[in-house]
């Protein structure tokens, strides 16, 4: 996801650009199925287009093939995902393709699942005009998250942090202090509604008492799913446990997470400590999350770092100094030979009175040639 550009500048195809923007509209929506967008077009002209709004629902191709109609017959059709081949929640959309008597079809990228992929071939089987984008890169990018949790079974780790000018996370440790100031709020709302979740650890839970959710909401705002993670039991008394404003999952490192029943609302589940935190985040994965925003405080920070789940990492970097007895972020740091990680700047910008950069992990490769 970028926050700073927009990749879709760089498609030199007007159907494929307008599929790739139709696309962005179902980010944070589907899961556990990729956001797809699609455009039917015929003498240069768009005559329908659609894009998959949540799993069990029509797919991108199904919308915009009923919006075009008879203009579809003959059509030149764009699609930012390999048009599915299988019977999922939903029929093939190859086969809708087909029926609707298309003369060609433009694909992003290929789909990498073993049980919808394989569309293109049978396209080219009805006489069907087939191509896939020489630069596929954009579309690859834009759902990076998705094929992540196809290939690893967990989700894409986010992890958001803000740092003073003296690099410190906040002022007080043990105590609400934020250090980042409105503009970053816009950003993490943006983060927050483009996640499948958003999950903190049980000390800034309770330090926070957070609400992680959407604001401003609306009936039709997407609330991600919000995840409390603990190595022992689950805080009893939350402000997200009784808000009514979505879904909550503790998620425990306990076999026995709780004699506690909790409020409406809210699910306890185990994962196994013995995987650390890989296997929370296949917890997640299985439950179909295929993005995390994680909202870290030091300890969870520290954590994530030395097991290396971080694919990205985005840091509000604030005007202020925070001073010596403020926390930090890595947390009984000693000689730890697993904090020699590295990361490499992606993406920086400006909102409001603070800098924003993102970071993601260099490859082991890239690593060791520094
Ligand atoms: C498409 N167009 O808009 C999407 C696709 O259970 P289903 O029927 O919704 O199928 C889900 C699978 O279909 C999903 O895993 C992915 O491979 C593909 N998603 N395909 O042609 C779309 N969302
Ligand atoms: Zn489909």
């Amino acid at each position: 996801m970028n926050l700073f550009s927009d990749p879709s500048l760089g498609i030199d195809s007007l159907g494929m650009r307008r599929a790739y923007q139709l696309a962005e509209r179902g980010r944070g929506l589907t899961a556990p199925n990729p956001f797809v967008g699609c455009v039917v077009m015929r003498d240069e002209r768009i005559v329908g287009e659609g894009y998959h709004h949540r799993a069990g629902e029509p797919h991108a191709e199904a919308l915009a093939l009923s919006a075009a109609g008879e203009a579809a017959r003959g059509a030149h059709v764009f699609v930012t995902l390999e048009p599915c081949s299988h019977h999922g929640r939903t029929p093939p959309c190859v086969d809708a393709l087909i029926a609707a008597g298309v003369a060609r079809v433009s694909i992003g990228m290929p789909d990498p699942t073993a049980a919808a992929g394989g569309g293109a071939i049978r396209l080219r089987e009805a006489g069907i005009e087939v191509d896939f984008e020489l630069d596929s890169s954009p579309f690859e990018a834009q759902l990076e998250e998705w094929t992540s949790w196809v290939r690893r079974g967990r989700p894409w780790v986010r992890v958001k942090t803000a740092l003073s000018l003296d690099g410190r996370p906040g002022t007080t440790a043990g105590a609400r202090s934020a250090i980042s100031g409105s503009g970053s709020l816009e950003v993490t709302m943006r983060l927050r509604s483009a996640a499948d979740a958003v999950l903190v650890g049980a000390a800034t839970a309770l330090i926070d008492d957070p609400r992680l959710t959407v604001r401003p909401a609306n009936e039709t705002s997407h609330q991600p799913l919000r995840v409390v993670l603990s190595r022992e039991h689950c805080p009893e008394e939350l402000k997200m446990f009784t808000d009514g404003a979505g879904r909550v999952l503790c998620l425990s490192a306990l076999a026995d997470p709780h004699d506690w029943s909790p409020p409406q609302g809210v699910e306890v589940a185990h994962y196994s400590a013995d995987e650390g935190l890989r296997g929370a985040l296949h917890a997640l994965g299985e439950r179909g999350v295929t993005s995390v925003l994680v909202e870290a405080g030091p300890g969870l920070f520290s954590s994530m770092w030395r097991e290396g789940v971080i694919d990205e990492l985005v840091i509000y970097h604030a005007g202020g100094v925070a001073g010596s007895t403020a926390p930090v972020l890595m947390v009984d740091a000693g000689d730890d030979g697993d904090l020699n990680r590295s990361m490499r700047a992606v993406e920086a910008g400006v909102v409001g009175g603070d800098a924003i950069t993102i970071w993601r992990p260099r490859s082991a490769e890239e690593f060791q040639r520094m």
